[in-house]
């Protein structure tokens, strides 16, 4: 059995990357996440990304290039990470999650908020791009 991907955006922009504080389940609720979901049947990654932010916060946006990795998450399902560009709309917490937050590369680095443990690594390797390393 092959697992079933969900895939998520380090949406970034103007020096800034995006994080999304989830509202559900109850035990995820509260922590901050790249945004992103399921793939859906017949869609790729990409697909399904820019879906997802799209149902989610209601910004269009461009994937740029996989993160290298994929990490284990629930039973069945793996992790992968896109970067991405964002083309139009203002991030809004629509569906699934209660607040966003634009984060510089000192507010990364300072672990300003409480990442999900399994985006941690991605968001350690976007970190790393937004100051240019
Ligand atoms: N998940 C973990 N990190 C992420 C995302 C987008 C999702 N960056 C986990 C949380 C859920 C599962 O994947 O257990 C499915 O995500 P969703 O469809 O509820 O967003
Ligand atoms: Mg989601």
């Amino acid at each position: 059995m092959t697992d079933r991907v969900v895939v998520a955006g380090a949406v970034l922009d103007r020096g800034r990357l995006l994080a999304a504080r989830r509202s559900a389940p109850p035990e995820l609720a509260g922590r901050w996440e790249l945004p992103g979901g399921k793939l859906e049947r017949g869609e790729t990654p990409e697909q399904a990304l820019v879906r997802e932010l799209r149902e989610e916060l209601g910004i269009e946006t461009e994937p740029v290039e996989r993160i290298p990795g994929e990490w284990p998450l629930k039973p069945g399902y793996v992790l992968q990470v896109w970067t991405a560009r964002l083309l139009s709309g203002e991030p809004l917490p629509l569906e699934d999650h209660d607040e966003v937050r634009w984060l510089t590369a000192r507010e990364l680095e300072a672990d300003t908020v409480d990442w999900l443990d399994q985006d941690r690594p991605a968001v350690a390797e976007a970190a790393r791009r937004l100051s240019g390393g």
